[in-house]
């Protein structure tokens, strides 16, 4: 058992003064320092300096490792040439992103205050890499594929990484199940992997309405995609319709990825099933996408920021992606923003992975993000922004109790 002592900790949004967690792997009691109860005297203590703030870890609830050494090759600015460019060269990229390149891609998150990720498996290259990680790791095995000529051999390929995966299963690794999009997997094929989903009762994602080109096709059999599908599998027309995608998932929890061109019909539907919306605000921009109106979610579809991979983002840190948020919402209220930015990588995405942290109190996992500001912060009001303006790394990590950074 141990006991840290923070002059501030995040609770329920708000900022606590000199509060004790008494943990080890998981928290104990949550207390004002001054009041600790006398059953834990005698256990070993670190006071935090002056100024710290102990947050529960952060969690990047979207990314893909296997894209980690992805710079300069990927064409950025539209959607359409983007994916050409992957489909291009994913293979390379895979190749490249090597145990070494995925390995640090974790170090630099958990440098962050990552102490958990959602990270999409397209190939299975990265199992080792992420069972053995620090990090508590949902990993999200992807399914795709259109030609229901070959859906068999999809699935097959799909059950084979997912089951591989299941034999890691622990305390910190869950393996899940990623559906790639409504315009990459037919009807059947998203049955199929749904069922396996909630056979295995796993967390379930999938990337929904990213591109204007996307909502063209799904409505409209028209736009880039048309040109796309075409040339690539003699297809003029999407395997499935918005509607008939979204109603797969109804009752099942789903965290969606960017929802960029979501509308009101859409909105109700997520809302009325409980599903989340993961959010990667420098991916969207960089994809040329609009911004993701999390002023019209918020209160009805929690919102969980996320970086996406190295495939659309210079950096797996955090604490950029949360600048970007700050700049491309610029029409929001700041400090408002910046609250609802913590709460968007803490207890949204632990409620949308089904994990067992992000929120400081007993019982929880002792996962635990501290950041030190330079000076004693004028009101409490002020400490989310300062947080986010001022952290590239956090200066202390634990995960389950243990001390990592
Ligand atoms: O989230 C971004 C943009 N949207 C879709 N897919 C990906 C992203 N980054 C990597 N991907 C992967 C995806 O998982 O790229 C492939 C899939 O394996 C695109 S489809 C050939
Ligand atoms: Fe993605």
């Amino acid at each position: 058992m141990n006991i840290i002592i923070a002059p501030f900790v995040y609770i329920d949004g708000t900022y606590k003064r000199d509060m004790a967690i008494i943990f080890d792997k998981i928290i104990h009691d949550v207390c004002p320092a001054k009041e600790i109860p006398d059953i834990y005297r005698d256990i070993p203590t670190v006071y935090l300096e002056a100024n710290s703030v102990l947050y529960p870890g952060f969690i990047n609830a979207h990314v893909h490792l296997e894209f980690s050494s992805n710079e300069t090759t990927l064409t950025y600015g539209e959607f359409m040439p983007w994916l050409e460019s992957v489909m291009a060269n994913r293979d390379e990229i895979a190749k490249r992103s090597d145990k070494k390149s995925m390995e640090m891609a974790l170090e630099a998150m958990l440098a962050s205050g990552i102490t958990s990720i959602g990270a999409i498996s397209s190939f299975g290259s990265d199992l080792e890499v992420c069972a053995n990680a620090k990090q508590r790791v949902v990993y999200f095995n992807e399914v795709i594929g259109s030609n229901e000529a070959f859906i068999d051999d999809f699935y097959a390929s799909f059950e084979k990484r997912f089951l591989a995966s299941h034999r890691y299963n622990s305390h910190k690794f869950k393996a899940s199940v990623a559906i790639h999009s409504p315009y990459s997997v037919h009807p059947k094929l998203l049955r199929m992997a749904i069922e396996l989903a909630k056979l295995y009762k796993t967390p379930l994602t999938s990337h929904l309405l990213e591109s204007r080109e996307e909502r063209e096709w799904l409505k409209e059999n028209s736009g880039g995609f048309r040109a796309f599908f075409e040339k690539l599998f003699g297809v003029k027309e999407s395997v499935t319709d918005i509607e008939s995608f979204l109603e797969a998932f109804d009752a099942y929890p789903t965290l969606f990825v960017h929802a960029t061109q979501v509308y009101e019909d859409e909105i109700k539907r997520l809302q009325h099933s409980g599903h989340s919306i993961a959010h990667c605000p420098r991916s969207n921009r960089l994809l040329g996408q609009d911004r993701l109106k999390i002023e019209a979610i918020e209160d009805r579809i929690p919102y969980c920021l996320a970086t996406d991979g190295k495939s659309s983002n210079w950096s797996l840190n955090i604490f950029d992606e949360m600048r970007a948020a700050l700049m491309l919402h610029a029409h929001l209220d700041l400090h408002k923003l910046a609250a609802s930015l913590l709460k968007s990588i803490t207890v949204n995405p632990a409620q949308a992975l089904g994990l067992n942290c992000g929120i400081i109190a007993k019982e929880l996992s002792a996962d635990f993000s501290i950041v030190r500001l330079r000076d004693e912060p004028k009101s409490l009001d002020d400490i989310a922004l300062w947080t986010i303006l001022h952290t590239n790394n956090v200066d202390k990590v634990y995960i389950q109790g243990e001390q990592c950074v």
